[in-house]
């Protein structure tokens, strides 16, 4: 099912060095190609805001609406029909979460670099925040969790959350994503999805009023609007589908590594699942076990086209050594470790969205109730990017304050330094406060 690429003796063939970066290729996820799709899109709702959103629920979601807005009522509903079971195991995930965001935070630094001269870095949340909950293939209730929790704790004033509305539910997003909404307490909720809910939170639209930033994993459409209107509004990562890469050596149980890559499989015929390793023997055991385990497992469809695509492979490689080149040079949004001394090699990894150490923390652990936050960057983009955390709702502001007598220590220097870069009125800006009057 899924193909194999041997990089064995290809790391450091004289003339011909390897780029680890495009060594396993990646799902044609082409953002710049849907921008012209998407332009139009969000220029409507930029234009004619409510009017537009209603035709594009209309179009792509089959929903005819009225409004956009989600009575508050609907969520106190949703959560009193909630099944017990899926509460607790919400609760549980925002009770952990909670606890890593809350340590997180980070506090204001302050520095005197002599008397009176002194510097202050301070953190500030955003203001306003929109949040994107996927409700297309599957309804993310877990990213109501992901997103709200580190917004509520970095102190974010004002929340709003929107998600695809169903046709099947009453043009409403899934019920289980208003009752999580309830159980945040998040009281603006839309029933808008696709890059028409990014434009809407971008440019305000009727009920919602502009945001600061928008947060949270989407499809091709989404993630498209949000590069498309990054710096009309601040964005998160680039989060687009799902990435696992597993790391292992021959002490990996196949089970388990098949077990990781079906269940990242599951999310979209574009995700990918790759295994790194230098055992061939584990490859056999992982293909066989993958082939009993797709057999009985619900979305087949998907996970078959995942795994048979030209993003996901075995890939074999010489060592441990040249798996963690390997790795680190695909940037995974997801990482497991799966070797010896597991926990010495993940301390090796620099890029991966959040890695998972050794054969108790599998991928869908962090999905859900791990304590780590299952926003991440996609498509390589974790070599410079984070996932979600209070710091991303956070901003930070030097603040800066200085005594006459601490400006006069330094201004020579603002004087000759503007002097080199021609802009005298900066320097006469210092002179003109030292100067005796
Ligand atoms: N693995 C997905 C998140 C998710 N999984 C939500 C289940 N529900 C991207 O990190
Ligand atoms: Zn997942």
């Amino acid at each position: 099912m899924m193909r194999r690429i041997d990089l064995r003796g290809a790391g450091d063939r004289p003339g011909a060095p390897l780029d680890y970066r495009t060594a396993v290729p990646r799902a044609d996820f082409d953002i710049e190609a849907a921008i012209p799709q998407v332009h139009p899109i969000c220029e409507a709702v930029r234009l004619r805001g409510v009017e537009a959103i209603t035709e594009f629920s209309a179009r792509f979601d089959g929903v005819e609406q009225t409004e956009i807005a989600v009575p508050v009522e609907e969520t106190h509903r949703a959560l009193e029909r909630l099944d017990p079971a899926i509460r607790a195991g919400l609760e549980e995930s925002i009770r952990r979460l909670r606890a890593t965001s809350e340590r997180e935070l980070e506090r204001d630094v302050v520095t005197d670099l002599g008397d009176g001269a002194r510097v202050t870095h301070r953190k500030v949340p955003v203001d306003r925040v929109g949040l994107y909950v996927p409700g297309g293939i599957a309804p993310l209730v877990s990213s109501v969790v992901m997103n709200a929790v580190p917004a509520q704790v970095a102190g974010v004033r004002s929340i709003a959350l929107t998600s695809s509305p169903q046709a099947e539910h009453g043009g409403l997003p899934h019920p289980t994503i208003l009752a999580a909404c309830a159980l945040l307490g998040i009281e603006e909720v839309y029933a808008v999805g696709g890059a028409q809910a990014v434009a809407m939170f971008a440019y305000g639209a009727g009920p919602c009023e502009r945001v600061d930033l928008v947060t949270g994993p989407g499809n091709i459409w989404t993630v498209s609007a949000k590069r498309l209107l990054k710096g009309v509004v601040g964005i998160d990562s680039e989060a687009g589908p799902t990435e696992i890469a597993i790391l292992a050596d021959d002490t990996a149980d196949a089970a388990h590594v098949a077990a990781d890559l079906l269940s990242q499989a599951e999310h979209d015929p574009l995700a990918a699942a790759v295994l790194v390793t230098p055992s061939e023997a584990l490859v056999d055991d992982v293909a066989a076990e993958l082939d009993k385990q797709v057999a009985v497992t619900r979305h087949v469809e998907r996970i078959r086209t995942s795994l048979g695509g030209p993003q996901s492979a075995f890939v074999l490689v010489d060592d441990v050594e040249q798996g963690l080149r390997v790795v680190d040079g695909y940037a995974a949004e997801h990482l497991e470790i799966q070797t010896r001394d597991a926990a010495a090699v993940a301390a090796r990894v620099r890029n991966a969205g959040a890695v998972f150490v050794g054969p108790w923390a599998p991928v869908s652990l962090g999905d859900y109730c791990a304590g780590s936050n299952h926003v991440l960057p996609t498509g390589g983009c974790a070599c410079h990017s984070s996932g979600l955390s209070v710091r991303a709702f956070t901003r930070s502001v030097h603040v800066v304050e200085y005594s006459r007598d601490a400006l006069a220590e330094v201004g020579d220097h603002v004087v000759t330094l503007a002097e080199a870069e021609d802009l005298p009125g900066h320097g006469a800006a210092v002179r003109v406060r030292l100067q005796d009057r």
